[in-house]
């Protein structure tokens, strides 16, 4: 970060209802669609405190207000709950600090967006999995998220992007990028292409039997990156369920599948080298172990039984993305390298296909819960 980065960071900050002197800003985490600042304050003899500020992405959260209205009532919630079971509010969940003038966020001069968080002191969090213990508690943090937040009432909630995880939609508007073709890249990329095409059957799989009405919509957070969840340094608990952002009534496979097509990976979202990515079983196993003893005996069977169609729906829908984002040109995801998403979709169509390829090794595992 530059000088004059740092003022502008440091005039909005002066918007927030904090105290003492700012004496750091430095960018915080990987996320690929908002700003993530890292500030330390300065109060008066008492020491230092660090709070987090983030530029939300209004491209994508047309609704900030909503949005944030959404954060607010779930992490309410999850506060109540913590503080009942003798937890830490601070901690557990996260505390959205507000602007001066009592809103949860602030909007500057050119109408960007901006919001606060308390940091949660003493976590780390990772964007690869470091061993199979750090696997299970973040698992089991997504899966005892989604418990906690069982009896939310969810006709509450505000949908912050439409059809996020409807596949079918997302496949439809494939298509039409590949029909535009606006930035002329879609001839470079037919093999990718035709691995969706060939996949349009898995497009459908969970919106027909939404509509047939087969599967419970629960309150989910639908962006469960291994990145999301914040680990105490000194346990390596999972202590706090972060960026709830997409916290939207939605389906548990997609919750499930999305950890799986980021964690159980044994190379990085966007590694170039395929021959280092592939989904690893014994990961599979452990966060299959950890999601459903998180969920507390809340899934049905038949969810249960939809769990590895979860992780290769998620895998091969956010392969899409990055593709549908290649050919449009690199609108909506943080991209940092020529051809980055790209790179990102082969990852996700190399885990697919390995996923199809140890199809029956990942039913074996999800039924030992069915007994
Ligand atoms: C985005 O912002 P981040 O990194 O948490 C995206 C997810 C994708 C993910 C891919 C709102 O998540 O849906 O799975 O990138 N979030 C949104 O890494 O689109
Ligand atoms: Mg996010």
């Amino acid at each position: 970060m530059n000088n004059p980065e740092r003022q502008q960071i440091a005039k909005i900050a002066d918007h927030f209802a904090y105290e003492g002197k700012l004496i750091g800003i430095k960018e915080h985490g990987n996320g690929h669609i908002n700003d993530t600042f890292l500030l330390t304050y300065e109060i008066g003899n008492m020491g230092t405190i660090k709070v987090i500020l983030q530029r939300m992405n209004k491209e994508i959260f047309a609704k900030p207000e909503q949005m944030m209205e959404n954060i607010l009532g779930v992490s309410a919630f999850l506060k109540e709950k913590i503080i009942k079971r003798g937890g830490d509010p601070y901690r557990e969940t996260v505390n959205v600090i507000p602007a001066k003038d009592g809103k949860p966020y602030y909007v500057d001069d050119t109408g960007e967006y901006w919001r606060s968080y308390v940091y949660v002191l003493d976590t780390c969090s990772f964007d690869m999995v470091q061993s199979k213990e750090d696997f299970y508690e973040s698992a089991y943090a997504f899966g005892h998220f989604q418990s906690l937040l069982a009896d939310y009432p969810a006709e509450t909630l505000y949908e912050t992007i439409a059809n996020f995880h409807n596949t079918k939609i997302r496949f439809a508007t494939f298509l039409k990028a590949v029909e535009e073709d606006v930035m002329g890249r879609a001839d470079e990329v037919r093999e990718e292409i035709q691995f969706v095409l060939d996949r349009e059957a898995d497009a459908n799989f969970f919106t027909d039997l939404l509509e047939q009405g087969e599967l419970p919509l629960r309150v989910t957070h639908n962006d469960t990156k291994l990145n999301n969840v914040l680990f105490d340094n000194v346990t390596h608990k999972g202590v706090c369920v972060v960026d709830l952002d997409t916290v939207m009534p939605g389906l548990a496979m997609h919750d499930f599948g999305d950890s799986i097509r980021f964690g159980a990976s044994t190379a990085a979202e966007d590694e170039q080298d395929l021959s280092k990515v592939s989904c690893d079983m014994e990961l599979f196993a452990i966060y299959t172990k950890g999601y459903i003893e998180g969920c507390g005996g809340k899934l049905t069977a038949r969810e249960i039984e939809l769990l590895p169609m979860g992780a290769k729906i998620m895998t091969y829908e956010c392969g899409m993305r990055f593709l549908t984002d290649y050919l449009q040109g690199d609108v909506y995801f943080k991209t940092h390298r020529e051809g980055h998403n790209l790179d990102r979709c082969r990852t996700q169509f190399k885990l697919v296909a390995d996923m199809e390829a140890k199809w029956e090794t990942m039913q074996e595992i999800v039924k030992q819960y069915l007994k």
